[in-house]
């Protein structure tokens, strides 16, 4: 699949330089509004710091706008949810499942016309960081990531490009952060954990804070990890009626 959006990668994909300030990379928000207001308002975000959401802001959850609205204001990495909408601009409401359809009746064109600008990844140059929605193949520059993998990526088996959810994996294909050893540490949402995911190469940051999880952010240069817990189980818990994979590190996900 190929996706010119960040070929040439574009400006809003590196960050200016700067002398101070953190970046806050935040996870999976499924329409988690007030998780997000107070995990922000926790980290005291100033003007100063870089806010970047990892995409999946909205569906499942209870204030999908609101969590647009406030991403707008920061920056994002396209997640699939985002890439589904986009791809179903033009179905009619009643074609598209319950679930996405209620969010398409509270977006409007500017929301969607946001949605078509973000990015595919992020680079955070100063801390050696990359931002994307799920994750990566080794061994390719990350603009040579073909776009299904960023977004998408869970079990694969490289030099293979396809990927499994860990529920449906064959025998031998495994989590892709066991794969990645760089360039950079990527950071990522998209797979529930029982735990932030924190390994040499990739920290993953979806505590399924629409499940009644929580709502977590990695903070930089630091690498500190920062969660509040879900107000309630908006959606339903990933871990009762699904089952628990092993990553990586003894952190599992939830398939
Ligand atoms: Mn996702």
């Amino acid at each position: 699949m190929s996706d010119a959006r960040n070929n040439p990668a574009p400006p809003s994909a590196t960050s200016p330089p700067r002398a101070f300030g953190r970046t806050i990379v935040v996870g999976d928000l499924h329409g988690c509004h007030d998780e997000a207001r107070e995990l922000l308002s926790r980290l005291a975000v100033t003007s100063s710091d870089r806010v970047v959401f990892v995409g999946d802001l909205v569906d499942r959850g209870p204030a999908r706008r609101e969590c647009v609205e406030l991403a707008m204001q920061h920056e994002c990495v396209l997640g699939n949810h985002e890439e589904n909408h986009l791809r179903q601009r033009r179905r009619p409401l009643e074609k598209m499942k319950p679930d996405h359809a209620a969010t398409r009746r509270v977006l409007e064109d500017v929301h969607l016309n946001w949605f078509a600008s973000l990015p595919l990844w992020v680079e955070v140059p100063d801390a050696n960081a990359l931002v994307v929605h799920a994750g990566v193949l080794p061994d390719l520059p990350i603009h040579e990531q073909p776009a299904h993998s960023l977004l998408h990526a869970q079990c694969v088996r490289p030099p293979d490009r396809k990927s499994y959810w860990p529920s449906k994996a064959p025998e031998g294909w495994t989590f892709w952060t066991n794969h990645w050893k760089g360039p950079g540490r990527v950071i990522f949402g998209h797979t529930v954990l029982d735990r932030p995911l924190v390994s040499r190469h990739a920290v993953g940051i979806d505590t399924g804070c629409v499940h009644g999880g929580s709502l977590t952010a990695v903070v930089l240069p630091d690498w500190e990890i920062v969660s509040v817990p879900a107000r309630r189980d908006y959606f339903g818990p990933k871990g009762s009626g699904v089952a628990r994979y092993p990553v990586m590190n003894g952190v599992s996900c939830f398939s």
